[in-house]
């Protein structure tokens, strides 16, 4: 009994300095915006992207490369949904204390948030290429506008009225509830011990053991997605109507600009989530239905999203649309239509 109690006591003390070591080392910051020159990193070529296949900011630098046609080197990092937090890791902190992606790094300079890095990466257009962002000062500042409604600020569940971007989590619930039966439980322990936000993989852990067709048995979620729909319909009513006073094609009109970028990756999430129907088709704002349909003719959304897929990305959509098939009422409570309503 003394020899367990002592091999007990050497195994926790030994956890607790390893972790204590650990902890310290992955501490984590928060980064300024924009171009760091005064970082360097080690670098090969003259843009290297930091980046992953479900993260929606990642997907809007990537549209922005392809539409300016800028070459880069790819760094695939993981997030938790798609295999491990390899943002937690020492190696990628050094690319962003903050341990998020997208990063984009020019001449081993990185520029941090997607928003800066789309003003960014358009401000280095080669000479042949369109830049994205229109001469003309009023449409400038419309843009700007469209961007920053599309944008994933801090603390995007609290700001979901300000911007599409940040009502987008609260709906992503569902695809993080499917991915995540994938993952096993101990990579997620990896984001208790040292993620900046605990909030977020307890909630995993949660998602994990309740299972996707349970989360209409979690309150918060409940409320959370509910009102995360609501703000999303605002979002798009006003989209529906900027496209029809622009008339189109674009958010601009005719240019295609920055903030076609942006929203381009919004229609995305919302069909990887299987609920683009409940948004913007079949007559419910068929305006943004075409946007939609017009943004992924484009060569871009080939090049930076179709050829960037991730297999458990297919997964988690199509555990949604099957589980939603199968309960009525999980259905109501993604989609927000009663439980009899079927598609
Ligand atoms: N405002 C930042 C948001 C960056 C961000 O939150 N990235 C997410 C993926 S979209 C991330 O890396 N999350 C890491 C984690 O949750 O552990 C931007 O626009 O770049």
């Amino acid at each position: 009994m003394t020899i367990l109690v002592g091999v007990v006591a050497l195994f926790a003390a030994t956890f607790f300095v390893v972790w204590t070591r650990e902890r310290r080392q992955r501490r984590t910051h928060p980064v300024a915006a924009g171009l760091r020159p005064e970082i360097s990193l080690p670098f090969e070529e003259e843009f290297e992207l930091y980046h992953n296949a479900l993260s929606l900011c990642s997907m809007k630098i990537r549209v922005c490369l392809a539409e300016l046609d800028i070459p880069y080197r790819s760094h695939p990092i993981d997030l938790i949904e798609t295999g491990a937090y390899e943002t937690l890791s020492r190696h990628f902190l050094s690319v962003n204390p903050a341990a998020t992606v997208p990063v984009l790094v020019h001449d081993g300079h990185p520029v941090y948030e997607s928003h800066e890095q789309i003003r960014y990466a358009a401000a280095h257009a080669p000479p042949d290429r369109a830049s994205l962002v229109p001469d003309d000062p009023a449409l400038r500042s419309t843009m700007e506008r469209w961007i920053d409604r599309s944008s994933l600020t801090e603390d995007p569940i609290e700001h979901g009225d300000e911007s599409a971007g940040n009502a987008v989590p609260g709906l992503t619930l569902a695809i993080f509830a499917a991915m995540i039966d994938r993952i096993g439980y101990t990579k997620i322990l990896e984001g208790v011990l040292f993620h900046f936000d605990k909030k977020r993989p307890f909630m995993f852990l949660l998602f994990k053991a309740m299972g996707l067709e349970r989360m209409g048995k979690i309150p918060l979620a409940v409320k959370l997605i509910a009102r995360s729909r609501k703000q999303m319909d605002v979002h798009l009513d006003a989209l529906e109507k900027e496209l029809g006073a622009s008339g189109g094609p674009w958010i601009l009109g005719d240019p295609y600009s920055l903030a076609d970028v942006s929203w381009l990756v919004i229609f995305e999430r919302l069909a990887q989530l299987d609920t683009l129907h409940a948004f913007a088709a079949d007559g419910l704002r068929p305006g943004c239905a075409a946007y939609f349909e017009r943004l992924r003719a484009r060569p871009a959304y080939r090049e930076a999203i179709l050829e960037h897929p991730h297999p458990l990305i297919s997964y988690g959509t199509n555990r949604i649309r099957s589980a939603k098939a199968a309960n009525p009422a999980l259905r109501a409570v993604l989609e927000g239509r009663p439980a009899s309503a079927a598609r």
